[in-house]
């Protein structure tokens, strides 16, 4: 009964045109003054006036036009507050309310919350409703007043500031918006600031927000957002539209960041960086996550979402718009190699379990859990296939044609389909399937040679999912080139659009029988397959002009080869020798080096047998991998150790693309050495480093050979202060452990003082850390399943959305042998079984064992 559906959707019976509102700010009681402007949709059309509000808001009074309601009229319920229609006026009218929360009870981070003694807020998807009365539904859009009253120096809200005195501020939004996007944060907080001037004049001024003490690593932060704002201007031409634009960082946070309008909300794992203190890898998310959040002030925020079953409208167009941005500023070919990885292995896991669902979901019981891999980042790979159908231009004309047709508007995956065929002439109604089917397209593709005609021919299925027994073919483009014997490309990339189940294209007039590069920069996000022996992935691997596919000739080598080693069978040399060629190849672009180098990871090679219809066994994976790491180390041990030391990097710490590169390569060959050296080179490392970076990765490389002690202590005595190095220190523990031991290293440091698990870093940290240890957390004994059934149980009463998407780590549990799935499924159904389970978790448990 509580199952939303997208075919119920109806339009919300009132316009609200204006929300004005006062906080009193106090931690245990907060009151807040709403007054709505409203009007019935429907002069002729009586409706009783719905409000969406949590358990906790209490009302203390209402009126409608200044006069109270007569209580005979008002119904509360659990999570709403109905008016009766004979109640209201048939014409404009002002509602007001008046309600006291308590942020300081408040543990969800969802609504208004306390973090280190800041005020803050989170309302995406439905928080808004925990701090008031209200339609709190993503088409409803008003422009907001907030007046904050509160001793705290800075008090900070959506829009423009309209007002500053002792103890109060006023901030008046003019853009209509939807109340996920309202924020409010007050707190003793210092700024970063800059300004930026738009193209058309408008002069800008950035402040990114941190506490005291922190200022020095928001630079970063800062010169990422101005980059960001120049680049939506030069490729998308979307210019900001206020006169100040706050980012503020919170230590409590669900998530990454947030995209109030003109108040990002970010959680600050993701604005404080140094050297000392942040990876490359973390430099690299806070400069995508800045540039995402702001390129949803058109795609999200000027336009918005009409319901939540469109959330893939606003999150799929935006990561790709920051996929495209990161390209941009550092390498195209790294990131699109970075990024397959991370759908491959978040968005193909989703998709083989009982969590999968389409990219436009047509149900939910709890739309938090609806944060996926899926809406996200396959949104964005839908998106990725629609530029390469309609091609560059026609993208272009496309988006135009959308931020002018819908800016202002609540707007639908068909509003943005439409867009494309009203700017292409193309017609898109089977293409619409990538968004309401669900489970990722096998492609097979068959070569036929005959008298210099090559024949590939395309077959087409994707298997079963939850709700989803039957499924039409798609549109698949698959980009194409042909090699020849000598490697030199005969046939530059085309793209073939396959539509049937079963469909052959011809190449003719070809001399001698070419290689084909298939897939090309992953042109769609399906699982290719196609016979290919060992040699010629070794061909493409040297030869391929294409990065990705070059890159995937290689990852088809290397899974080839631990797929054999994980089922004892004798792995042959192409992968071990073709490497060899790679360490030796001082040509080629160290970063695509360092990508090759890092063996696919174990979560990848069970995904992979699992789609083969096999059963993976965790232990023999990790067997394999250890193996095969320790062949090419031993084989190539003079040339690696060669190249570590050729590439000792002298001079500043750079956290650009050039910099990230070298050392990529030099801590993928590291991984390797330790493997013979036991450490040596990892030790020397970590005392000698003076960035977090090299640091990390040499701490990684001790603790999966069963050392690193000594480092760790190290590490805590320098910064048990700083929260987000703890929280490293955290997750690397349970996630470097021999797998044996996972379940038990995570255990004892739950038992640590400092394991502040009601802080959601800190606890993702620890957990996340042993659920990406895939034999650890899949140990035949089920201590991972039991470890982290206790840990999402406590966590649900605090904040069940921490809860509910912790529990994914458990979404695969079905692919792997009886012994696992029984200790999998009893972990479940203990969960399952809790009284009190919130609505968010018990979803995600019940879809996973139904
Ligand atoms: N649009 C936001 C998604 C979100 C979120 C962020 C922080 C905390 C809770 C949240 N629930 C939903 C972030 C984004 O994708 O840009
Ligand atoms: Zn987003």
């Amino acid at each position: 009964q509580n199952v939303h559906k997208l075919a119920d959707y109806r339009p919300y019976p009132f316009v609200l045109s204006a929300t004005r509102m006062r906080f009193r700010l106090s931690p245990g009681n907060t009151r807040v003054h709403a007054e709505l402007s409203l009007a019935p949709r429907d002069a002729q059309q009586a409706a009783d006036l719905v409000l969406d509000g949590g358990k906790a808001v209490r009302l203390l009074a209402l009126t409608i036009d200044g006069q109270p309601l007569d209580p005979a009229h008002v119904t509360r319920q659990e999570e709403t507050l109905t008016i009766a229609a004979d109640a209201l006026p048939r014409h404009p009218f002002l509602l007001e309310t008046e309600v006291e929360i308590d942020p300081s009870a408040n543990t969800a981070c969802e609504g208004l919350y306390i973090s280190n003694g800041m005020f803050c807020t989170q309302c995406e998807a439905e928080g808004f409703r925990h701090i008031t009365f209200y339609p709190d539904r993503p088409d409803v859009m008003a422009t907001f007043y907030v007046t904050i009253d509160s001793d705290l120096p800075v008090l900070l809200s959506n829009g423009n500031p309209v007002g500053q005195s002792q103890g109060r501020a006023e901030w008046h939004d003019p853009w209509p918006k939807p109340s996920y996007l309202f924020a409010l944060v007050a707190g003793d907080l210092v700024a970063v600031s800059d300004s930026f001037t738009t193209r058309s004049g408008r002069k800008v001024a950035l402040n990114v927000w941190v506490r005291p003490g922190d200022q020095d690593r928001a630079g970063f932060a800062m010169e990422s957002l101005i980059k960001s704002m120049k680049w939506d201007e030069d490729v998308y031409g979307r210019e900001y539209d206020l006169d100040v634009f706050n980012i503020v960082a919170v230590d409590d946070f669900n998530m990454g960041a947030m995209e109030n309008k003109g108040l990002n909300i970010f959680n600050s794992k993701l604005v404080l960086a140094s050297p000392e203190t942040a990876t490359d890898g973390d430099y690299e998310r806070i400069e995508a996550v800045i540039a995402h959040e702001y390129f949803h002030n058109w795609t999200g925020n000027r336009i918005t979402c009409r319901d939540w079953f469109q959330l893939c409208l606003k999150e799929g167009l935006t990561v790709f718009r920051d996929q495209q941005f990161t390209s941009d500023m550092r390498s195209a070919a790294v990131k699109r190699i970075e990024d397959v990885q991370a759908l491959r292995a978040r968005q193909f896991r989703e998709d083989q379990g009982p969590l999968a669902h389409p990219p436009r979901p047509d149900r939910y019981e709890e739309i938090n859990n609806f944060y996926t891999a899926t809406v996200y980042e396959k949104g964005a790979e839908v998106i990725g296939m629609l530029k390469r159908l309609v091609g560059d231009d026609g993208y272009r004309r496309a988006l135009d044609l959308y931020f002018d047709r819908h800016d202002g508007d609540a707007a639908t995956i068909e509003d943005w389909l439409k867009v494309f065929e009203d700017a292409t002439g193309r017609d898109l109604a089977q293409f619409k399937r990538w968004y309401t089917d669900a489970g990722t397209p096998r492609l097979t593709m068959i070569e036929d040679w005959q008298d210099g005609t090559l024949a590939l021919t395309f077959t087409q299925e994707t298997p079963p999912t939850p709700g989803q027994a039957q499924k039409l073919p798609r549109v698949i483009p698959v980009a194409v080139g042909l090699i020849g014997p000598n490697g030199d490309e005969v046939t530059p990339t085309q793209v073939l659009e396959v539509t049937e189940a079963s469909q052959t294209f011809t190449f003719a007039g070809l001399g001698a029988r070419p290689v084909v590069s298939a897939l090309r920069g992953f042109s769609a996000p399906v699982m290719l397959s196609r016979d290919l022996d060992d040699a010629t992935r070794a061909f493409l691997l040297a030869h391929d002009t294409d990065p990705f596919a070059r890159w995937e000739a290689g990852r088809e080598l290397a899974l080839s080869a631990l797929i054999a080693a994980s089922q004892g069978k004798t792995v042959t040399g192409d992968y071990v020798d073709a490497i060899g060629r790679l360490i030796a190849d001082d040509a080629a672009d160290p970063a695509f080096r360092a990508l090759c180098l890092n063996l696919p990871g174990e979560e990848e090679i069970a995904t992979r047998l699992s789609s083969e219809g096999l059963t993976p066994d965790p232990d023999a994976i990790h067997a394999a991998r250890e193996l095969l790491a320790r062949q090419i180390a031993e084989t190539h041990l003079d040339l690696l150790s060669q190249l570590y030391e050729d590439m000792t990097v002298e001079g500043p710490y750079i956290p650009d693309a050039a910099g990230t590169a070298g050392r990529s390569l030099r801590n993928a060959v590291l991984a390797l050495l330790t493997r013979i050296d036991g450490g040596e080179r990892a030790e020397i490392l970590f005392g000698i480093a003076s960035n977090m970076t090299e640091r990390m990765a040499a701490l990684t490389s001790l603790l999966r050979r069963g050392r690193g002690q000594a480092e760790l202590a190290a590490l805590q005595d320098q910064f048990a202060g700083n929260r987000l190095v703890m929280d490293k220190w955290f997750a690397v523990q349970p996630m470097a452990a021999p797998p044996l031991q996972a379940a038990a290293v995570a255990r004892d440091l739950s038992q640590r003082k400092d394991f502040d698990w009601k802080n959601p870093n800190r606890f993702r940290a620890l957990l996340g850390g042993l659920a990406a240890n895939h034999a650890g957390f899949h140990a035949a004994d089920g201590s991972g399943y039991d470890f982290t059934a206790d840990w999402l149980l406590r966590m649900d009463v605090l904040n069940p959305q921490m809860a509910a998407r912790l529990s994914t780590a458990f979404e695969t549990w079905t692919r792997y042998d009886p012994g696992r799935r029984a200790k999998a499924l009893a972990a479940l159904e203990r969960i399952a079984a809790s009284e009190g389970l919130s609505k968010n978790t018990r979803e995600m448990v019940s879809r996973m064992i139904a």
